[in-house]
């Protein structure tokens, strides 16, 4: 394998441009990807020509790119892709590979793995999944939707939420999925921002071994004035014609409030309707789906996707990136609720006619082998996973690991935060046995799909770097101060020039705050709200959210950083850190810490924890309050709440914004209570 020597600092000079008709199935040395990436930014037009050619079209495009970058023309921020194609999503994740060999309606398109380990587990075909989607779209065109509605869906990750996404592909509806775990608050104001119609829910979902009572929460959403425009509510029953119901869930559904004329049945309603639904036709530009993701001030961004470059984008990435060979049992452990789900449990490994896991439940329950088990269950040989789920694991005895087999593993992933490198090598060795390569892929709600990401055996990685980026993509580093472009090796705030298939189009229904927050910061350029410090040979290191950089002394820091010097002591497991006001040093550092198992609280070890922050990062760089904290205030996705922890110790407590979105929201009044800024 090279190792990759980027001369001038640059991959594309003295690169000879891919000349061949077309893309090849896999990625398989350094000068290839030179080459095709070469292709891909000097002429976009032909590589996602030839990208779009792994699609089947109603219409194939005529015009490819046709994007505008730059808020101060005339035109303004205006992005479109493959603009004149017809195509639908459902058909290419679907139909098209059934139409091509028959056989495929046998293989195992979606394995359903339960959050109670001795649940049911059920694999799903190819063809009984299209069946299913086709009957379900029939539902939702019984109902009355039709292309162009907003369909809010809020379900647990079970094999009918991907029934629930595909169906809207299909008829051409647009699909907004809550997390289920977002309170009936959230629920409401996501369903009003885009005034959908009709939600799609369960009577409950589990997790944890514990019921989450689904819809009466939308019963509580229903009820506020904002929601009036929903006239109509699909539920599934989580447990629909099984046997072994938790009693709970029994109890629940007697319970259960019930609209009539308003609530229907799923599978009542799927009773009544055949399996024959063409798929719709789309332009390209039709959207596919919103999802909200939280900004920097309080209302969710409806992020917009649509329908002809994200399938391109996702479909290529998921390919090259997972380097997917047919056959092979793929998981990503993501809920469907986030962009994860989207475009790496759903659309992309269905485009590429992949078997993939749908896990319902959580890497803790029933204990801390729950993935590894599930891992030789159903032979996985590739896994994809956030680096909290990582270090959460790593903080416990290797043995709950070592006890499992896991040969079938061939590739491992990541995504969601700035992995460190401990983890990362306790990832590599420990579960991957220190055979499996790991792709660290930077990404967000924003793009679609992968952005910075290494193409596994093509370049050597490096423990904590999601090394370089993915075809199309043109990172830029920017200093945040002088707002001037930086020069490689540095380190700013990232930026992409240029357009890219996958990338959203707007946020719903507001293209003026879509402008401000990623296209007014540096014109001309994507604005990430990352920082990242790109190396001599060319690897991105992200340091995390620009927001999240502490200045002490007049010294940048990186909180990421410190995080990651903190869990390289052995007796920590996870750490955080935000700064608060100093009145001379600007900012002081206030490091949570969560320990490990069995390890005692002490002022010693306290010491210890500033020195080893010293010596990872430099004498500089010193933790003026190391608080150990038990738990940490996680959203639902498992990402650590920083704006929460810097209301905390301002301490700025009143203010501390929506809380709903918290998986354990009890978490911060005991953060409160212990903290010395709130004495
Ligand atoms: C896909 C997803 C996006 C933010 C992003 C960044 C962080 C994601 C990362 C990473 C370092 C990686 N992030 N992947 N940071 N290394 N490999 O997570 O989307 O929920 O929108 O979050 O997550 O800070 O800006 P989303």
């Amino acid at each position: 394998m090279s190792s990759p020597t980027l001369i001038d600092n640059s991959i594309t000079n003295n690169t000879i441009i891919w000349d061949k008709s077309s893309l090849p199935d896999k990625i398989q040395t350094f000068d290839e990807y030179k080459s095709l990436y070469t292709l891909s930014i000097e002429d976009p037009n032909r590589f996602w020509k030839m990208a779009a050619e792994r699609l089947n079209w109603y219409h194939f495009p005529t015009k490819i790119k046709n994007t505008e970058f730059d808020y101060r023309t005339e035109r303004g921020i205006d992005i479109k892709w493959f603009e004149d194609g017809i195509i639908n999503v459902c058909y290419n994740c679907l139909d098209r590979h059934i139409e091509k060999d028959p056989n495929i309606a046998n293989q195992i398109a979606l394995i359903f793995e339960p959050d109670i380990p001795t649940d049911t587990h059920h694999h799903i075909t190819y063809g009984e999944l299209l069946c299913k989607v086709k009957k379900f779209a029939n539902v939702l065109k019984k109902h009355g939707i039709k292309k162009g509605d907003r369909v809010t869906i809020y379900m647990p990750m079970v094999i009918e939420a991907c029934i629930a996404l595909l169906a809207c592909a299909r008829i051409g509806a647009i699909h907004s999925v809550v997390f289920g775990g977002f309170s009936s608050h959230s629920v409401a104001e996501r369903i009003s921002d885009c005034n959908g119609t009709i939600v799609i829910t369960s009577d409950f979902g589990v997790r944890g071994g514990k019921c989450i009572p689904l819809k009466s929460k939308i019963d509580q959403a229903l009820l506020m004035p904002e929601c009036n425009t929903v006239k109509t509510v699909i539920v599934f029953q989580r447990y629909y014609g099984m046997e072994n119901l938790k009693d709970d869930c029994v109890e629940r559904r007697k319970t259960l409030e019930w609209v009539n004329g308003r609530d229907f049945w799923a599978h009542e309603e799927l009773e009544t309707v055949n399996d024959i639904c063409e798929p719709e036709q789309m332009n390209a530009e039709d959207p596919l789906f919103i999802l909200y993701t939280s900004g920097s001030t309080g209302k969710p961004k409806g992020i917009l996707h649509t329908t002809g470059g994200y399938l391109t984008y996702v479909n290529l990435t998921f390919k090259y990136v997972f380097a997917y060979n047919p056959g092979e049992i793929y998981m990503c452990s993501a809920d469907v609720g986030w962009i994860t789900g989207h475009s790496y449990v759903v659309y992309g490994p269905l485009a590429n006619q992949a078997t993939t896991v749908v896990f319902e439940g959580i890497p803790t329950y029933p204990d801390v082998s729950r993935f590894w088990n599930i891992i030789d269950k159903h032979q996985i040989n590739i896994f994809y996973t956030a680096p909290t789920a990582i270090r959460s694991l790593m903080a416990h005895n290797d043995s709950y690991v070592t006890k499992t087999n896991r040969q079938s593993l061939r590739l491992l992933g990541t995504v969601g935060e700035p992995i460190n490198p401990e983890a990362w090598r306790w990832y590599c060795n420990v579960v991957g046995n220190g055979r499996c390569p790991i792709v660290d892929t930077w990404w967000q709600t924003e793009t679609g799909g992968f952005m910075i990401t290494p193409i596994p055996n093509v370049w050597e990685l490096e423990a904590g770097s999601a090394t370089l980026p993915f075809f199309g993509i043109q990172t830029q580093i920017f200093d945040e101060k002088t707002r001037k472009p930086l020069e490689i090796p540095d380190r700013g705030e990232l930026c992409i020039r240029d357009s890219w298939p996958g990338q959203a189009r707007s946020l719903y229904g507001n293209h003026k705050r879509f402008v401000d927050v990623y296209f007014k910061p540096y014109p001309g350029y994507y604005f990430s709200g990352d920082g990242c410090e790109i190396k001599k040979n060319g690897y991105h290191w992200i340091t995390g959210r620009v927001d999240d950089v502490l200045v002490i002394s007049g010294h940048n820091i990186g909180t990421a950083e410190v995080e990651s010097a903190l869990v390289q002591h052995v007796a920590v497991s996870e750490a955080a850190v935000v700064g608060y006001p100093d009145p001379i040093k600007n900012q002081g550092m206030y490091c949570f810490v969560t320990l490990k198992d069995n390890v005692l609280e002490s002022d010693e070890l306290r010491k210890e924890l500033i020195k080893t922050v010293r010596d990872v990062i430099g004498a500089h760089v010193h933790p003026d309050i190391i608080h150990f904290a038990p738990n940490l205030p996680k959203t639902r996705s498992g990402k650590i709440m920083r704006r929460i922890l810097r209301k905390i110790v301002e301490p700025d407590i009143h203010n501390l914004g929506d809380t709903s979105t918290l998986n354990d929201p009890t978490v911060v009044d005991e953060l409160i209570r212990t903290s010395p800024r709130t004495k």
